[in-house]
């Protein structure tokens, strides 16, 4: 059965940023699905090229576009090479995102810098590139992948938290300039979901146990437990939602 016409992205085009592996990659596999040209992304070229075929082999013809969100030079070279291969980018998914946990006391600026790059200036510098067009036609969707921390901290994760929580406050300031533009940008924030962020935490049997008690669900989300709501906020569907923050956490930002 096929979805409701206003969840469906036919003649969409799609950039969804990291997405080789883990969240991004459900959540492009999610937008191809539903219609969209979906161009994956991230830095090593040869395991986007994996992912890209695996999608290919499902009948998804996803592009790929190798660059570092980090920099400035780099986004701004990607993204005219995607719209002069592909067309206009109506779909921006800034979903790249890393972790270097330490206590704050003994964290270096290093893992301080890596991680507000990646997870905040990224949006910021691939949001600018998308919105220029977007704006110009009156039409666009951006989805910055937040997090439960952007609300929520626990010790040593201080920089991914505040990074987070930026990007909580950029998806509102998008909303309050963009808005009046027909672009609509939210965010979607993920629970505890099994990835290669994750994957030492869930490795952890009192972390472990920890999460599932904590997680009124009384599980780990998957990367595909996202997908539709990364779809609802893509497609027209969502065409009067602006700055809000879709929580997809299992309930754990619900309770004490
Ligand atoms: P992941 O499995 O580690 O995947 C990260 C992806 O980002 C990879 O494709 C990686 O590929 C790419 N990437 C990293 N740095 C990049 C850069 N500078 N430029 C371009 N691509 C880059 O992580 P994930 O768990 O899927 O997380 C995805 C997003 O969800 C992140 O924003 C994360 O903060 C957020 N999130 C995760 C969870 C969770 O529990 N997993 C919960 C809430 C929010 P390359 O290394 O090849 O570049
Ligand atoms: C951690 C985890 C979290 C998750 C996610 C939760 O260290 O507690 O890595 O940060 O990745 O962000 O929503």
């Amino acid at each position: 059965m096929s979805a409701a016409p206003q969840f469906r992205l036919d003649g969409r085009r799609a950039l969804v940023t990291g997405s080789s592996r883990g969240i991004g990659l459900a959540l492009a596999t999610a937008l191809a699905a539903s219609g969209a040209h979906v161009v994956l992304n991230a830095r090593d070229a040869d395991r986007l090229e994996f992912a890209a075929s695996g999608l290919h082999a499902v009948g998804h013809p996803v592009a790929t576009a190798a660059f570092d969100v980090t920099n400035e030079s780099a986004v701004a070279a990607g993204f005219a090479s995607i719209e002069s291969a592909h067309g206009p980018i109506d779909i921006l998914v800034n979903n790249t995102g890393i972790h270097r946990r330490a206590p704050l006391a003994d964290m270096s600026l290093a893992d301080w810098n890596a991680v507000l790059e990646t997870n905040l200036t990224s949006a910021f510098l691939a949001g600018r590139a998308a919105a220029r067009g977007m704006i110009a036609r009156r039409s666009g969707k951006i989805i910055n992948i937040c997090s439960l921390m952007s609300d929520l901290a626990r010790p040593t994760t201080g920089n991914y938290a505040a990074a987070k929580g930026g990007l909580r406050m950029l998806t509102r300031a998008m909303c309050a300039e963009w808005a009046q533009h027909h672009v609509q940008v939210n965010g979607l924030a993920p629970g505890y979901i099994l990835t290669d962020l994750t994957a030492s935490l869930a490795a952890d049997p009192k972390f472990d146990g920890w999460v599932k008690a904590r997680t009124p669900a009384a599980r780990w989300g998957t990367p595909a437990d996202l997908a539709g709501a990364c779809v609802f906020l893509a497609s027209p569907a969502s065409d009067f939602v602006n700055g809000q923050i879709l929580v997809v956490d299992g309930g754990l930002g619900a309770v004490v």
